[in-house]
Order: C-alpha cells, then structure tokens, then sequence
C-alpha cells in the first residue's frame, strides 16, 4: 500500500496536493498560533489545506477524517484530542492509502496505522519544568499544585507523568492537589481559586505546575486576586512559552516555562514532500525541541521576538 501511494502521488507537485487538517480547537494561544502557522506553510507552498476545527471534540475529528477521506485529500494532518479511540478511523485513512501525520500529541495505536508523529517529547517537557522547580527550591519544603491539560490527552497524561519523575527523590517537594484546567485560561483560574481555597488561603501552597502557560496566566490571575504575589509566594513553572507567559515572567509573576514550536507544519509538510516525492518513508517521530527560560533570559526581548511568529 505504501508503494502504491508513493506511485499515485510520485508525479504530484506541491501546488496539486490538497491537504486535510483536522485541528482540535483553539483552547491556548498556543493552539491558536500552531493554526496560523500551519496555515501559512500550507499557502507558502501552494498547498490547497482543508481546515476542521474539532471545537474540542473527538467525534468531530472523526468525522472530519471521514470527510477528508471522501473527498480524497493527498494527506491528512490530525492534532488528536485525546491518546485513544483513533484506530478504526486510522485505519480508514490507511485503507484509502491516505498518509496521516499527527501534529503535537501522540495516540495509543500502532505506529503503522500513520506516517510520522511531529512532536516534542512531552515526557521530557515535564521533566524538565520538575527539575526547574527541584532545583530552585533546593532541598526546602515545597507543596506542589497542580493544572493538567485535558484529560486523557498525551501531554497532559505524558506532562503529569515526567514531572513526577523529576521530583522522585526530592522528599521536600509534595504534590497536594492535581486537577485538570483542560488547558484553558479559564478554566487554569477557576481551578487555581478552588486550590487557594482548600489551602488556607494559599498559605501552604509553595508552587504551581501547569501543563500549559495558558492555564498558569489564569491562575496568576487567581493568585493575585487571593492578595498573594505569584511568582514569589507562589512559585509558577509551565509549558509552551507563548508570549504572554513572557511578559508575566518580565513582571516577575511567573518563573519558567519550556518552549515548544508552534510550527509542527513545517516539518510535517517537508516529510510529507519527500514521501510523495520518492515514497521514502519518515521517521515515525519527528522530535521538536524543548528549551526552558527563567526569567534570567530578558523575557521582554524573547516576548517581542515571539510576538511575529505566529502568536
Ligand atoms: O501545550 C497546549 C495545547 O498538544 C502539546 O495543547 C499540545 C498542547 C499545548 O492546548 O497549550
């Protein structure tokens, strides 16, 4: 099947090619900047992208696929909602000898049912905020709270579980509530207000951990407004480095977050172009950089920098 795509597509160039994008929503800035991003590759090199917004949904991607499928798209680009549930409509896609690449969350299928995975390792992206954290309070008593993403979604499940790797070992430091905000900013506030409630006012809470930096600038809110300073009462660490999260840093009200791209288009169209092209087959996993920024890394320059890039 996969000789006989890369024979039907061979003599296809970027300007033919017509590309599903089935979206999850828009629930961060983060998601809001990958859309524009994608978008913008799509038109950079002529390729025609048929965009679906899942408005969080995992029924609609699947209907979406369906759909893109019918219409007999060249391939198919799937930000999935959640890690499971993706096999029988993967293997649709398969059948019809329509090359899927996920973009920046990882299913629970086999890794022939697509044809690369664009993504950071989202393990590492928690281990990496854990071990911010391990380090900065050195060995000092630290209650932990915190936000995770959408439930049953690769990062938050993958973010959840690095972070506590990172603090295995540190005795001091002690997760007291975990909830998820399902990466909004909205729900980051609400969320963050129930925990400030349930510790005496925020007294015993040393730090927040949140899967993305939309959920933090909510719950910075919520600290502020519970009279305490985040980013000095309350330590703040999260994952994405969206503009905002930059200018909280710059105000010192947030601490650190790992970067994460934006742009999955990029190299998911580049793949997808060579597989076309000759049928050479990608790596399944095409691993995007995960860089940490304190506030030691003049985050008004990085804030302006980000400000062009989609955001
Ligand atoms: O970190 C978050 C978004 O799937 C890795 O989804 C992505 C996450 C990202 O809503 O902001």
């Amino acid at each position: 099947a996969t000789i006989l795509a890369a024979c039907t597509f061979g003599s296809a160039s970027a300007a033919d090619l017509v590309v599903g994008f089935s979206q999850i929503g828009s629930e961060s800035g983060w998601r809001a900047a990958e859309t524009t991003l994608t978008k913008q590759q799509a038109e950079q090199r002529g390729i025609d992208l048929k965009f679906a917004d899942a408005q969080q949904k995992q029924e609609n991607q699947i209907k979406a696929i369906r759909s893109f499928i019918a219409q007999g798209v060249n391939a198919i680009l799937l930000a999935p909602v959640v890690a499971t549930g993706w096999d029988e409509v993967l293997q649709e896609a398969k059948d019809a000898e329509i090359p899927v690449i996920l973009l920046d969350r990882t299913v629970d299928a086999s890794n022939d049912l697509y044809l690369t995975a664009v993504t950071s390792d989202l393990v590492h992206e928690g281990n990496v905020a854990g071990k911010w954290l391990a380090d900065t309070v050195a060995g000092k008593p630290c209650n932990v709270v915190e936000l995770q993403g959408t439930t049953g979604s690769s990062p938050a499940i993958d973010r959840k579980k690095g972070f506590e790797q990172a603090l295995s070992g540190h005795d001091n430091l002690k997760i007291i509530r975990s909830q998820t905000g399902d990466f909004t900013r909205t729900k980051g506030k609400e969320v963050m207000e129930s925990f400030l409630k349930a510790e005496g006012g925020g007294k015993n809470i040393c730090a927040l951990y949140a899967h993305n930096d939309d959920m933090a600038v909510g719950a910075i809110q919520a600290i502020k407004e519970a009279g305490l300073k985040p980013g000095t009462d309350i330590l703040v660490v999260s994952i994405d480095a969206v503009p905002d999260i930059f200018q909280a840093m710059a105000a010192g009200e947030a601490n650190a977050t790992v970067e994460l791209t934006p742009n999955m288009a990029g190299p998911a169209f580049d793949a997808l172009a060579a597989y076309l092209k000759d049928g050479k087959e990608p790596a399944k996993w095409i691993q995007t950089e995960s860089k940490l920024y304190t506030q030691a890394d003049d985050p008004m320059k990085v804030y302006e920098e980000k400000k062009g890039l989609g955001y």
